[in-house]
Formats: structure tokens, C-alpha cells, sequence
């Protein structure tokens, strides 16, 4: 998706391997699905790849990308019963994320990083 690209790059803040499930999807509940694929922090985009070689492709293409302009990162879901999940509410889409890393620290560095990028955009 063009979104994610900057000058012809991808400006890279964040990457790596990330649990999530949808919660809600257009404001309504959804069935949780768990799946763990390649997350990539932009400036203005959080965006989950297949794979990290997918970063390679001509025609790059996301499996969900979510647009942080409108968003809101909790750093805690009582959504789950899963250890280090965080949650990210996507109001234009109606969508909450639940995110989880295995381990405390990686949860608790994405959401430092994604809600330094949610404050650096401007607010609606
Ligand atoms: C759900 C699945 C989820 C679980 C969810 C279950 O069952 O086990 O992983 O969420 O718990 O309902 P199913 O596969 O039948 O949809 P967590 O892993 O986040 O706990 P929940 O009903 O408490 O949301």
C-alpha cells in the first residue's frame, strides 16, 4: 500500500514479529482469531505483513494496516486472557486491535514507540 511508503521508502520506525486478533470490526464484535506475523512501525501507519521477505517484493502488499492518525494504545487489555497484550482502537474503522509479544518488554516497547507516533500526528 502506498500509505506506508515515504519518497519512494519505507521509513522503518519498528519491525518485528507480532501476535494480534481483530476485537472489534466495524464497531461490532468479532470472533477473536489469533495469527503472528511481521509488524512494521511507520510514521503514520501501523501495517502486518505475511512475512518479513514481503518487504522485498515489487508490489508490497499488507495483510492489515492500520492508520494511526485516528488512533488510541492502551498499554493494557483486560480483552484477553493472554499475558502482554496490548490494544490499539481505530475509530474511522471501527476496529480494535489486540496485540501480544511473548515477552513483557517487546509489548511494552511497541507501545511505547506506537503512542510516540499516534502523539507526533495531528489529533482530529
Ligand atoms: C476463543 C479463542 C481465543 C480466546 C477466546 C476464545 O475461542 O480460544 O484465543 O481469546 O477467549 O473464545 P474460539 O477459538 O472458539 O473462538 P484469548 O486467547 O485472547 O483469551 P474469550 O472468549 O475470553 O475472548
Amino acid at each position: 500500500p502506498r500509505s506506508i511508503w515515504k519518497h519512494g521508502k519505507l521509513h522503518i520506525i519498528h519491525e518485528n514479529l507480532l501476535s494480534r486478533t481483530k476485537y472489534l470490526e466495524n464497531n461490532k464484535k468479532v470472533r477473536k482469531n489469533w495469527t503472528t506475523s511481521w509488524a512494521v512501525l511507520t510514521e503514520s501507519h501501523l501495517s502486518f505483513f505475511k512475512d518479513q521477505k514481503c518487504l522485498n517484493a515489487q508490489n508490497i502488499k499488507s495483510e492489515l494496516e492500520v492508520d494511526l492518525h485516528y488512533s488510541r494504545i492502551e498499554a493494557n487489555s483486560d480483552k484477553s486472557s493472554r499475558k502482554n497484550v496490548f490494544q490499539i482502537t481505530c475509530y474511522p474503522l471501527g476496529l480494535e486491535l489486540l496485540c501480544q509479544t511473548p515477552n513483557p518488554t517487546d509489548s511494552l516497547d511497541w507501545c511505547v514507540r506506537i503512542q510516540k507516533v499516534i502523539e507526533s500526528l495531528p489529533q482530529p
